[in-house]
């Protein structure tokens, strides 16, 4: 016996992977990375991250990413309103950061980063599914 719809709503809700992009802030300007991998998205500049692994909160999953991939500490911040489909159960949520320590390079998945000022926001060539994330944060970035 079951509520109407109920359960088949919580299991795809539950088997979502939650990847978590970081809209990392330092001296007026957001770092974008262009990604080297997987070849369907090499070429695309994303706000970057990764995914939520079992047992992370999504600010640990940040950090954890932010690190491996750039080598830099940072500080999660604020979520992001909004969440936007990846592909079947993957789901993209953006947060803010800012720069704690270390200087942006690129170890992992990316061959460039750079940092743009808010007038700079369409400088790149920016993932569509990043695009609205990264709208918001360069207005929050502008009202700062
Ligand atoms: N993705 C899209 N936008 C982003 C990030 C960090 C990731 N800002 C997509 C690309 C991959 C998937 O999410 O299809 C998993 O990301 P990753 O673990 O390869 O970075
Ligand atoms: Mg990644």
């Amino acid at each position: 016996m079951r509520a109407l719809g109920g359960p088949r709503v919580t299991l795809r809700r539950m088997n979502q992977t939650v990847v978590v992009a970081g809209a990392v802030y330092d001296r007026g300007r957001l770092l974008a990375a262009r990604r080297s991998a997987p070849p369907e998205l090499a070429g695309g500049w994303e706000l970057p991250g990764g995914k939520v692994e079992p047992g992370e909160s999504p600010q640990q999953a940040l950090v954890r990413e932010l690190r491996e991939e750039l080598g830099i500490e940072t500080e999660p911040l604020t979520r992001i309103a909004g969440e936007w489909p990846l592909g079947p159960g993957l789901v993209l949520h953006a947060w803010t950061a800012r720069l704690l320590h270390g200087e942006a390079r690129p170890l992992q998945d990316h061959d460039a980063l750079r940092w743009l000022a808010p007038e700079e926001a369409d400088a790149v060539d920016w993932l569509p599914q990043d695009r609205p994330a990264v709208a918001e944060a360069m207005r929050i970035l502008a009202a700062c």
